[in-house]
C-alpha cells in the first residue's frame, strides 16, 4: 500500500493548490490505492522522523514498500511509470510528456509562484506591490506562450498525460486572478483537465483529509 504524506491542517486560502494534490491526481488517474499519512506544520513537520522522509519538511512525499519518495515532480513521474494513461508507452511520446512535466515546474510555476505569494502572503509590503507589475506580466507571457504552444489541441501533446496533470495543478494555482481567462483556450483546456473524474476524486480526498474539513 502507498502512504501519501500530506498536512493535517493548512490555511483555508491555500487549500485546492498544496502539492499533495498532484500526487493524489496521479494516483486516480494510475487506479492506485494509497492511505494518507497526516503531518501537522511546525514540530512534526521539522522532526528528525519526517525530514528522513522529505528532507526539506514539505509536503508532499509518499512511501512503498520501504521507497520513500519526495518532490511532487519526481513523484508524478514514478506513477506515471506504471500508467499509460500518465506515459505514453512509445519512446518519443514519453519523453514529450516528461518535457511538459519539467515545464510545468521550471517555466511556469517559478513566476507563477512568485505572484501568489506577493498576492496570497505580503500584498500589503511595499516591495510587493512594487514588484508585483514585473511578477503579473512575466506570468502573462509564459501563459500567452503556453497558449501558443498548445494551439487548437485539447491536450499538450493531443492526448492527455502527466505533462497536462502537472500544467494544471501550476495553472490552478492562478485560481485568485483572472490570468487564465485571458487566454480562452488555456481557460478551455484547464476546465477540460480538471473535468477529469480522477481530478474530482483528488480534490475530494484532498479537501476531506484536512482535520476541520467544513472549514
Ligand atoms: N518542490 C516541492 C515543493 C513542495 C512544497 O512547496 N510544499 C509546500 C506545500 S504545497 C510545503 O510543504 N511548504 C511548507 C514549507 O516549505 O515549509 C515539490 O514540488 O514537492
Amino acid at each position: 500500500m502507498i502512504t501519501l504524506y500530506s498536512y493535517r491542517w493548512v490555511p483555508d486560502m491555500v487549500r485546492g493548490v498544496v502539492r499533495d494534490v498532484r500526487v493524489r491526481w496521479a494516483l486516480e488517474e494510475a487506479g492506485l490505492d494509497y492511505q494518507d499519512w497526516l503531518i501537522s506544520l511546525g514540530d512534526e513537520q521539522n522532526s528528525p522522523a519526517y525530514r528522513a522522509c522529505q528532507p526539506f519538511g514539505q509536503v508532499p512525499a509518499i512511501e512503498e514498500g520501504g521507497l520513500v519518495l519526495f518532490e511532487s515532480g519526481a513523484i508524478v513521474l514514478q506513477i506515471g511509470e506504471r500508467s499509460p494513461v500518465l506515459l505514453p508507452t512509445d519512446p518519443a511520446g514519453r519523453a514529450r510528456a516528461i518535457s511538459w512535466l519539467f515545464a510545468a515546474l521550471n517555466t511556469l510555476e517559478p513566476p507563477i509562484q512568485q505572484l501568489a505569494e506577493i498576492d496570497l502572503f505580503h500584498a500589503d509590503k511595499a516591495w510587493a506591490r512594487e514588484r508585483r507589475p514585473e511578477t503579473e506580466a512575466w506570468v502573462r507571457k509564459r501563459l500567452a506562450e503556453l497558449a501558443a504552444a498548445l494551439g487548437e489541441k485539447d491536450f499538450l501533446e493531443g492526448e492527455f498525460t502527466l505533462g497536462d496533470l502537472m500544467m494544471a495543478t501550476v495553472l490552478h494555482i492562478l485560481r485568485h486572478t483572472e490570468l487564465v481567462d485571458e487566454q480562452p483556450r488555456l481557460r478551455a483546456y484547464l476546465d477540460r483537465c480538471e473535468a477529469r473524474p480522477a481530478f474530482e476524486r483528488a480534490l475530494r480526498d484532498h479537501f476531506a483529509s484536512f482535520e476541520d474539513p467544513v472549514s
